[in-house]
């Protein structure tokens, strides 16, 4: 099909729907199962033969990617890694969830980070709920990597949790998460992003919903008395640098490439209960955030001090000088701020259009020297539902539009000049995609060294697909090659399981995780620094010492054993197992089951891991290495003995 017919379809199918986007939006999105499946049509069949010509997208068994992709997995709460163009999935990374494979959130190395970052009232009202301390579950949507002068620099990984109101930090040595933290004040903190520049820095956190501050019953009924939160994360402390109260719900936030700015989409101006309410406005705003004015008014003392943390009043009409508020059609969701470090694209999901502000008139908007409106430069309209925008740092703009199911490239300049009324076109090509995408990414497409090679759509729905797996259906992340100017082309479908909102997509050479531990790793130190109390040496240990009330059974393991047999405790004792995996071989993974006990952990080479339990039940327990590690790894087991009370 030839692009001409593919950009006509998006019109005969706007026609259908008629001209109201957010008609179609609130129809329950029966575009989604309906009328998006009669148009169903691929850009397979007769392809331009430039795109066919290439198919180095293709990585043969055995060659390595030339990507890393970094993936959230939405309501899943762990991050995942591809490898792209291939999208193999190569690793997941739990960070909200519990992982039943690594012991994530049940190992005492990850119950301590998973714990250590909440709230006091949270700890105790977990312990109550009899979750030990750790919420189940968690919403991973925006991870994003640290940056060094504007692009990525290798170091970590930050994403949101926007179930229960906290930030991951993952390090890219280990490929774990290091800090998690709770963000006070904040309810559900949804966009995400790392500062560009000098270095990160600052880790910006939208509060999405808003509630009486303090929240703590007494008033719950009048909503003028509900706040929201903008949130600065000191990336590096992984500590509240300081908060904003804003109007509106924020939802997605990105900044700009010089270090001063932030900014957030914003919907529900009207601070509305109800659907009815929350897009009865025709204009909600993009929040833009002054953060050197923001620092000096945390100088000069003009804060609240609310649960520890430096609160400035950023509202409307406070009028203050933190924030400004640029009126967009009503309910934008995507913001991306261009490689070229000028242009950032607010996505207008209920409006067909994107709106283009131009950061270097931001100083004349702080200055009210121009209205809120002067720093927009471009509202080209692209389709219905445009919700995120990637770029290929040759100009172009990827937009994703969710109704019509369609990528959108588009052209920045061109979309300026048809802004200042001259006759031309920024759109370039429509290619649709199956079906209806959220997010989409670039290669390297956040930063400034942006390469336009490829582009992921991260479709909600894969319908038709893929074969019938019942009702649940994976999602479907597409892979689009964008190189040179040649038409975008689809090069393949990769499902996956929920729910990937967001992904990142960085060149191979930037991420330079260590092939085994470093004995002397932070995430373990506690634990070895433990049995060294113990007057014990965690790499060479076969001991069982009562201390305290207490039981540690230390050992160590190297394939296709455990150092100890067996070990015997007491019905009841409070147990603590350490085991150091002295394997120093790459991809020599120990794990430990302990069977009818619900518990599990990953040793990775040269790692300590330790698991603390109650021995409630007596007899023959045995434990195993769950880790496919040696020939003889069936037989790498033990005995834990637990002698009934009173024997
Ligand atoms: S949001 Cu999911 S499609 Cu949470 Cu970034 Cu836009
Ligand atoms: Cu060690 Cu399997």
């Amino acid at each position: 099909m030839k692009k001409t017919e593919t950009a006509q379809k998006g019109m005969s199918r706007r026609a259908l729907f008629g001209s109201s986007a957010k008609g179609a939006f609130l129809a329950g999105l029966a575009t989604a199962a309906g009328p998006a499946a009669l148009f169903a049509g691929s850009t397979g069949g007769s392809k331009p033969a430039a795109a066919q010509e290439s198919e180095d997208y293709i990585i043969h068994p055995g060659q390595l990617d030339e990507y890393y992709g970094f993936w959230s997995s939405g309501q899943c709460g762990e991050m995942r890694i591809f490898g792209v163009p291939s999208m193999r999935e190569l690793m997941r990374i739990p960070c909200f969830n519990i992982d039943s494979a690594t012991g994530w959130g049940v190992t005492e190395e990850s119950r301590r980070i998973l714990t250590e970052g909440l709230l006091p009232e949270t700890k105790e009202f977990l312990d109550k709920k009899g979750f030990k301390g750790i919420y189940p579950n968690g919403d991973l949507h925006h991870p994003h990597m640290s940056f060094t002068d504007g692009t990525y620099d290798g170091r970590y990984i930050w994403a949101n949790d926007k179930a229960n109101t906290r930030v991951v930090r993952v390090r890219c040595d280990v490929m774990k998460p290091d800090k998690i933290i709770e963000i006070p004040n904040a309810h559900d903190i949804h966009g995400m992003r790392p500062q560009k520049f000098p270095k990160t820095g600052y880790v910006f956190c939208n509060g999405e919903h808003e509630a009486p501050l303090p929240n703590d019953g007494k008033n719950m009924e009048d909503i003028s008395t509900y706040r929201t939160i903008f949130t600065a994360v000191d990336g590096e402390a992984m500590e509240v640098a300081w908060q904003v109260i804003v109007d509106g719900n924020l939802d997605n936030v990105d900044c700009d490439y010089q270090g001063r700015y932030a900014f957030s989409t914003c919907y529900n101006s009207e601070m509305g209960m109800t659907l009815t309410d929350m897009t009865a406005a025709e204009q909600d705003w993009v929040v833009i955030f002054d953060t050197k004015a923001i620092e000096e008014g945390i100088k000069a003392g003009d804060f609240t001090e609310m649960r520890g943390v430096k609160v400035l009043d950023g509202r409307k009409a406070a009028n203050s000088k933190y924030t400004r508020y640029v009126p967009i059609s009503t309910s934008p969701h995507g913001i991306n701020t261009a490689p070229d470090g000028i242009h950032v694209c607010v996505n207008g999901k209920l409006s067909p259009t994107v709106t283009v502000l131009d950061v270097r008139r931001f100083p004349d908007l702080f200055a009210d020297k121009i209205e809120p409106r002067g720093v927009v430069v471009a509202e080209p309209e692209l389709g219905l539902g445009p919700l995120h925008t990637a770029f290929d740092g040759r100009g172009n703009a990827y937009t994703t539009v969710f109704i019509d199911s369609q990528a959108v490239k588009w052209n920045i300049e061109k979309a300026i000049q048809k802004f200042n009324g001259q006759d031309v076109d920024p759109i370039i090509e429509k290619i649709d995609v199956h079906y209806q995408p959220g997010h989409n990414h670039t290669t390297m497409g956040e930063t400034k060294e942006a390469d336009g090679n490829y582009l992921v759509s991260l479709n909600k729905f894969s319908k038709d697909r893929f074969l019938n797996v019942g009702p649940l259906k994976p999602e479907n992340d597409q892979l689009i090659d964008i190189r040179g100017d040649r038409p975008m082309k689809i090069v393949h479908d990769g499902p996956t399981y929920a729910e990937p909102h967001d992904c990142i997509l960085v060149r191979a050479d930037v991420v330079n995780p260590r092939r085994t531990w470093d004995r002397a790793d932070s995430i373990f130190a506690p634990t070895v620094e433990l049995v060294r109390s113990l007057g014990l040496d965690p790499e060479t240990a076969s001991d069982v010492i009562r201390k305290d009330g207490r039981v540690y059974v230390v050992m160590h393991s190297f394939a296709p054993q455990f150092s100890m047999e067996k070990f015997t405790v007491k019905q009841g004792e409070d147990v603590t197992v350490i085991i150091t995996n002295i394997d120093d071989v790459d991809d020599l993974t120990h794990g430990w089951t302990l069977a009818n006990y619900g518990l599990a952990m990953e040793i990775g080479p040269q790692a300590t891991a330790s698991v603390r339990f109650t021995a409630d039940r007596p007899g023959v327990h045995w434990y195993y290495c769950q880790w496919f590690c040696h020939a003889l790894h069936m037989e790498m087991r033990g005995r834990m003995l637990v002698e009934p009370v009173g024997a």
